[in-house]
């Protein structure tokens, strides 16, 4: 391959829902672009994008696949990405590393839920963007319809720069209103004439033109009155007005194709080479990778993806890894079409690349010529909406499973491991059911490991709302070492705003505690803790509190309820009683301890669950079943609303009532429903849900 500068390259992401043709598109363009001589089918897992056994065997992408094309003297860099919201992970990193976007739309389906996610997330990062009616030589194609459901999602911005001659079965032809011809296929390798518009298609055309030019002529005031003096602008001066407006995002041009049979495909990397924008990376600065994608391949061991995001590099240079402060040298500079690497002396500012075998070095890291301070913002990708626990089914394999699982979130920033001291769980946490799937046909095929997937334990919270008075004695002094240590304490509800007095009513009688000592704590998992030594009169030694709110921290963090997080509890030390031998550390923590979980049963104790703001976008038709299967899990509707042709409903709901909820909205809504979760807060549990929890949990602590 020969080396490209920045002007003449083009990098762009594949988008649109599962299933509108992405993978065959790429499929296509690498045709076009010589980079194969013939082209693979998803059907015979033959395509160069999808060559991982797993997207061979689901017959869907899964990754990100990083392409390249060589066309009209351009290098056009492609990365293929999974329709699938659950596999969300490529878009966003194709967003982040590329300068405009193809979205295909399924010429059957028109606009679905997954376009419209897509959609949202390129006008998030404000890139240009074309647009694909795909599958149009399939039955049930249907151009008006389809336009009608972009006019509905996208508005005046989608705009039509073709249209087709037929549709369905005869499709073989479209009319350019860019080039003002007809393009009229033969065969299946994307053999085309360009002809002449028909006449009967003539009058359609130029209504479209005359609309283009328009458009045109309001992306540039120079454009503007030339447009008003004499009428018309020239082909060359349409284009760049369509340019300005394309890279702004101003509009989004609708083109024909089908991707299957080569139609149209060619003209649309056209547009891309002419009319999309070229990286903006400048080549004169030092030189600076961003990592965007690392993975373990066969035969090459660690491949790592990486962005030139100033400078240029060749073979053999030496890099500081700004996130980790190592020393790499990139020995193999390679341009990357799936599992084909081909080898290239140097790659410049804008151009994607990959490399293999460095040390350590991971997604969303920046590696710098040295003396290059840069360090590139890390990719940000969506919140986790689904959780599961996992451990491995054999306990030999628990060490194995660590390892495979660390590598799994090293690889896909969107799976998120943790390993939850609080729960006592590994819990991982993903995108959908099929995202977790994946992760487990890894785990059985590639490591051989068996796991068990099960419901994750809820982040509980545990508080009391009302005063409450206990002592506890510790005594051991039967044999040996004797232990002996008295606490008596009092404990209230931290309220925001409400200062503690130390006035209560003590045994019936208003008692004035002096605070001797306060120490306050914001803690780790939330909320307040205060501990104030009371004591007068030389009861309990002040040396013994550290003993003391370390027994009372201990309960804590297993609350007596159902052993959650506890938190927003006062605690006044008042008095006590110490042995003169007997009285060691141990003995006060544990009467502390006791005492603290007594006080903490009679002060009416209740439980805290977390609760979600469930955002859920969904055709209109299938609002109702979505919304009584919300409420059905204690979700409250919070507003309801409505975006390009879907429903938004917004509801609060108990975490502990969404395991798997992406599982069964995909089943409500067939798939075509999608929704984030994001924590809002803690709320008490209902009494009834309070009961179960405490029983379960009282078993539990017999069963220990
Ligand atoms: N008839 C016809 N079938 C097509 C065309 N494009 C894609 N297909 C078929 O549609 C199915 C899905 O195509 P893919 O290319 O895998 O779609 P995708 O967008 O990559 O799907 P995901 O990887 O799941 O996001 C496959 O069976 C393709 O062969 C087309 O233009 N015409
Ligand atoms: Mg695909």
């Amino acid at each position: 391959m020969k080396n490209y500068t920045t002007d003449k390259i083009r990098n762009v992401v594949l988008l649109g829902s599962s299933r509108s043709g992405k993978t065959t598109l790429a499929e296509a363009m690498l045709f076009e672009g010589k980079v194969i001589d013939r082209r693979g089918t998803v059907e015979a897992k033959t395509t160069v994008s999808d060559n991982t056994e797993v997207e061979q065997l689901f017959q869907r992408s899964i990754y990100s696949t990083p392409l390249f094309a060589e066309f009209m003297d351009h290098k056009l860099n492609v990365i293929d990405t999974a329709g699938a919201d659950d596999f969300v992970e490529g878009v966003i990193l194709g967003l982040n590393v590329c300068d405009s976007g193809i979205m295909t739309v399924n010429a059957g389906q028109g606009v679905e839920v997954g376009t419209e996610i897509h959609a949202r997330y390129v006008e998030q990062y404000k890139k240009p963007m074309l647009i694909a009616v795909n599958q149009l030589e399939t039955e049930k194609a249907n151009w008006d319809n389809t336009l009608d459901s972009l006019h509905q999602a996208f508005g005046s911005k989608a705009v039509p720069v073709q249209f087709p001659v037929s549709v369905g079965l005869e499709f073989n032809s479209f009319v350019d209103v860019l080039k003002m011809k007809m393009y009229k296929f033969s065969g299946e390798d994307g053999a085309c004439q360009i002809l002449d518009i028909p006449a009967d298609l003539a009058g359609k055309a130029e209504d479209m033109k005359a609309a283009l030019m328009e458009m045109a002529a309001e992306s540039d005031e120079a454009l503007m009155e030339k447009y008003f003096d004499q009428g018309e602008l020239s082909e060359e001066e349409v284009r760049n007005g369509l340019k300005v407006g394309f890279v702004n995002g101003d509009f989004y041009p609708v083109f024909c194709c089908s991707a299957k049979k080569d139609m149209g495909v060619k003209r649309i990397m056209e547009f891309v080479t002419e009319v999309a924008p070229a990286p903006k990376e400048s080549v004169n600065d030092k030189t600076s990778l961003f990592v965007y994608k690392t993975a373990l391949e066969q035969h090459l061991g660690d491949v790592t993806y990486f962005k030139v995001v100033s400078g240029k590099i060749t073979e053999g240079q030496d890099f500081v890894n700004m996130n980790n402060g190592g020393k790499e040298r990139i020995t193999t500079l390679y341009a990357v079409a799936g599992k084909k690497k081909e080898k290239v002396t140097e790659l410049v500012a804008g151009d994607l690349g990959c490399t293999v075998k460095l040390k350590a070095v991971k997604t969303n890291q920046t590696l710098n010529q040295p003396g290059n301070e840069k360090v590139v913002p890390p990719i940000e990708f969506p919140p986790s909406k689904y959780r599961t626990a996992i451990k491995a089914s054999d306990e030999k394999d628990d060490e194995k499973l660590g390892e495979a699982l660390n590598r799994a979130g090293a690889e896909d920033p969107t799976l998120r491991i943790e390993y939850s001291k609080e729960l006592r769980q590994t819990i991982i946490n993903g995108m959908g059911e099929q995202h977790i799937n994946i992760l487990k046909w890894h785990l059985n095929n590639d490591y051989k490991i068996e796991i068990d997937l099960f419901a994750p334990k809820i982040p509980y919270r545990e508080t009391i709302t009302k005063v409450a008075t206990a002592e506890y004695t510790h005594k051991k002094q039967s044999g040996g070492a004797g232990q002996y240590g008295r606490v008596v304490l009092l404990i209230e509800p931290i309220v925001e705003g409400v200062e503690p007095t130390g006035r209560f009513k003590i045994d019936g009688k208003d008692t004035q505690l002096t605070i001797k000592g306060k120490e306050e704590a914001a803690l780790d998992w939330g909320g307040k803790f205060e501990f104030f030594n009371c004591v007068v009169g030389g009861a309990i030694d002040a040396g013994f509190m550290p003993a003391i709110k370390k027994g009372i921290m201990q309960k804590m963090e297993e609350g007596p309820l159902t052993g959650s997080y506890a938190r927003d509890i006062r605690v006044y030390i008042y008095d006590g009683k110490m042995h003169p031998v007997d009285s060691k550390e141990i003995a006060f923590i544990i009467a502390a301890r006791n005492a603290f979980k007594d006080a903490f049963k009679q002060a009416g104790p209740k439980l805290l669950e977390p609760i979600y703001l469930v955002e859920v976008m969904v055709p209109g038709d299938c609002m109702g079943d979505v919304m009584s299967d919300i409420q059905n899990r204690r979700g409250i509707i919070e507003g309801m609303g409505s975006e390009k042709g879907f429903q938004i409903l917004k509801a609060r709901v108990p975490l502990a009532e969404l395991y798997k909820y992406s599982t069964t909205l995909s089943s409500i809504t067939s798939g075509r429903a999608t929704f984030t979760m994001e924590f809002l807060d803690y709320q008490q549990v209902p009494m009834d849900v309070q009961e179960k929890l405490l029983k379960a949990y009282e078993e539990e602590e017999k069963d220990e």
